[in-house]
């Protein structure tokens, strides 16, 4: 099929599953375009049947916000006509479905008729899409989406709570491709991070509230004073800069090292021991699934779609959010004891092989199909 894939191009769960979702569509043959404002992190090389086109707003000073979705609507009505594209997947809703309605009533005028899938990735949902300021227009655009789709159950019942959803809504998780994650990496640089008595605990994310990261730094500091641990942080955003100065203030600084952004987080992730995820809300937890593919156990959060990936006394423990001490106890029972943290790691390895993206493509496959077929 020829698709157009909608999303945010920036590090962040939805922009990185519908660049492994389209880079993989590809391989299985599908011509596959992205629209959006910049090339996706993820997409490093472009082929014959993976095309990219920037949405450009330009600056002007009337302005005081940019018209993104007009960009977006303009740009994606253009591509759709230049290449015959058949399916409009759009990855976030807010603006993508919107701007995706947008566009379907513009091709109608003319007597084109494009479905539009529209994928729910969580803040989308329960964090922005629900305030009052834009609840109306979100509502709007998931029911005039052709079919709807959610990466949890968690997120289907949110959303089905939230809103007044009159489309169904099915849940397609979201995935990894465990033909990437070898564990073999002759270039694990891991006797430059930590020395081979210490433990590594890993945290990836976007540093925004949500994941409370002082939560990380808790548990971290309180851990450290009983197994010799290093604990690095991955990503870049809003949080970082009280998180490093709140490991400065605690004298941990020669313990804890922050990457910033990483396009190779597999690299890191194949010599963690840990994988630490205390988020207040998380729709699903794609970085937790990042990590147990490579073989890493995670302490996190009981939240949202967390336990979906996450499963208690199996892959990890889960603790009430906010409740460090549960955090640090479990952590401690894990690292202290060798054998249960390799058969943890192992485990969480075997669990995040069941959201191999070989079985779940074909379900997008499916949606593809019957959007199609019902147009
Ligand atoms: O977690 C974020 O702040 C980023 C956000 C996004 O849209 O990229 O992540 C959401 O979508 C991911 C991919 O589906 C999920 O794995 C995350 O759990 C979800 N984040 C939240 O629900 C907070």
């Amino acid at each position: 099929m020829k698709l157009a894939i909608v999303c945010y191009p920036t590090f962040g769960g939805s922009g990185v599953v519908a660049t492994e979702l389209g880079i993989a569509l590809a391989q299985r043959g599908h011509e596959i375009h992205f629209v959006t404002y910049k090339q996706p992190v993820r997409l490093e090389l472009l082929s014959n049947n993976i095309h990219f086109h920037e949405v450009f707003v330009p600056e002007y000073p009337l302005f005081h916000y940019q018209p993104y979705e007009l960009a977006l609507s303009s740009k994606l009505v253009d591509t759709i006509k230049m290449y015959d594209i058949e399916v409009l997947h759009v990855h976030y809703a807010i603006p993508h479905a919107y701007a995706g309605y947008m566009t379907k009533k513009m091709l109608k005028e003319e007597g084109i008729y494009i479905p539009m899938i529209t994928t729910l990735h969580g803040t989308d949902i329960t964090l922005v899409g629900n305030h009052p300021f834009y609840r109306t227009a979100v509502n709007f655009s998931i029911n005039k989406s052709d079919m709807v789709t959610a990466v949890s159950e968690s997120l289907k019942n949110d959303t089905l709570e939230l809103f007044d959803i009159t489309k169904e809504v099915h849940v397609i998780p979201n995935f990894v491709d465990k033909r990437k994650y070898g564990h073999n990496y002759t270039d694990c640089q891991r006797s430059l991070l930590a020395n081979d008595d210490e433990k590594i605990i890993t945290h990836v994310s976007n540093f925004r509230k949500v994941k409370r990261i002082p939560d990380v730094i808790e548990a971290f500091y309180r851990i450290q004073q009983e197994v010799p641990a290093k604990l690095i942080m991955i990503g870049e955003g809003p949080e970082k800069e009280h998180a490093e100065f709140t490991v400065e203030k605690l004298g941990i600084t020669d313990r804890v090292v922050f990457l910033g952004n990483s396009n190779e987080i597999d690299r890191i992730l194949c010599f963690s021991d840990i994988f630490m995820l205390p988020s207040e809300k998380e729709s699903f937890g794609l970085s937790a699934l990042e990590a147990m593919i490579n073989k890493v156990a995670v302490i996190s959060s009981n939240t949202g779609g967390i336990p979906e990936v996450n499963r208690q006394g199996v892959t990890g423990f889960l603790s009430d959010v906010g409740d460090v001490d549960d955090m640090v106890k479990n952590t401690l029972t894990l690292l202290r004891d060798e054998e249960m943290l390799e058969t943890f790691k192992t485990q969480a390895y075997e669990v995040a092989c069941e959201f191999d993206i070989l079985k779940i493509l074909p379900m997008y496959e499916d949606i593809y199909r019957l959007a199609y077929k019902w147009r």
